[in-house]
């Protein structure tokens, strides 16, 4: 059993149409360390997970990064919902001269052993910070290995369209369509934590054979 650690009921109907049953969620609150990229907050979020389930864990973490506002809010897209709201991000946007956008998901998984070195581009950028700064980014060195799977969606802000999935959904628009007006299987298809489960899956796949 592998479980999905996160707070939100969004990703896991997510994960779960992507990866079947095998997926539980884990709804544990880890501690968000401040960076400008989400690997290394999934990172440190796998290995907290990690020691307290004792088990195979997976953590994703989310940010929509908008061009006219040079990635913001990005790894805030948490706390900026929360407080303004995907309309005024939207808002924000009106009257830009780019509408361009992109999702970012980032999967961090943990089970406590080793990993082959791997090509993935961001897993060197975590591994670079994690030299500098310890894995946990806070001078400590437990060494326990997290793999990173990132996937990415290019599309627009627009004003908010359909009722389907969650948070700024509403306002990111893909090829015609915002997020929220495609059901769970045709998100999964296009966006970013489709992209980045599609990675993980065929990882995983190898390792558990
Ligand atoms: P956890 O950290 O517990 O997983 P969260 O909702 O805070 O839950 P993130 O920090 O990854 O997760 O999410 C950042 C923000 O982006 C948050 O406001 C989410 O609602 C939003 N978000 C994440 N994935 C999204 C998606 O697929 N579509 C729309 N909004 C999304």
């Amino acid at each position: 059993m592998l479980n999905y650690v996160t707070t939100n009921p969004g990703k896991v109907r997510e994960a779960t149409d992507y990866l079947g049953d095998d997926v539980a969620q884990l709804d544990f609150d880890y501690v968000e360390i401040q960076s400008a990229e989400l690997g290394p907050i999934a990172a440190r979020g796998a290995r907290e997970a990690y020691r307290h389930a004792d088990a195979p864990v997976l953590v994703d973490d989310a940010g929509l990064f908008v061009d006219a506002l040079d990635g913001f809010p990005g790894p805030y897209s948490s706390y900026v919902e929360e407080t303004v709201g995907i309309e005024r991000v939207q808002a924000l946007v009106d009257d830009a001269a780019t509408h361009r956008a992109a999702f970012r998901c980032v999967l961090a998984y943990c089970d406590g052993d080793g990993f082959d070195a791997s090509p993935d581009p961001i897993d060197r950028d975590d591994r670079i910070e994690a030299a500098a700064t310890g894995p946990d980014g806070d001078g400590s060195d437990d060494g326990l290995p997290v793999k990173l799977f990132e996937g990415i969606v290019r599309g627009r802000i627009v004003e908010p369209r359909g009722d389907g999935g969650f948070g700024y959904d509403p306002i990111f628009e893909h090829n015609g369509r915002t997020l929220a007006e495609m059901n769970t299987e045709e998100k999964n298809a296009v966006s970013h934590r489709g992209r980045a489960l599609a990675k993980f899956a065929e990882w995983y796949q190898e390792r558990t054979r």
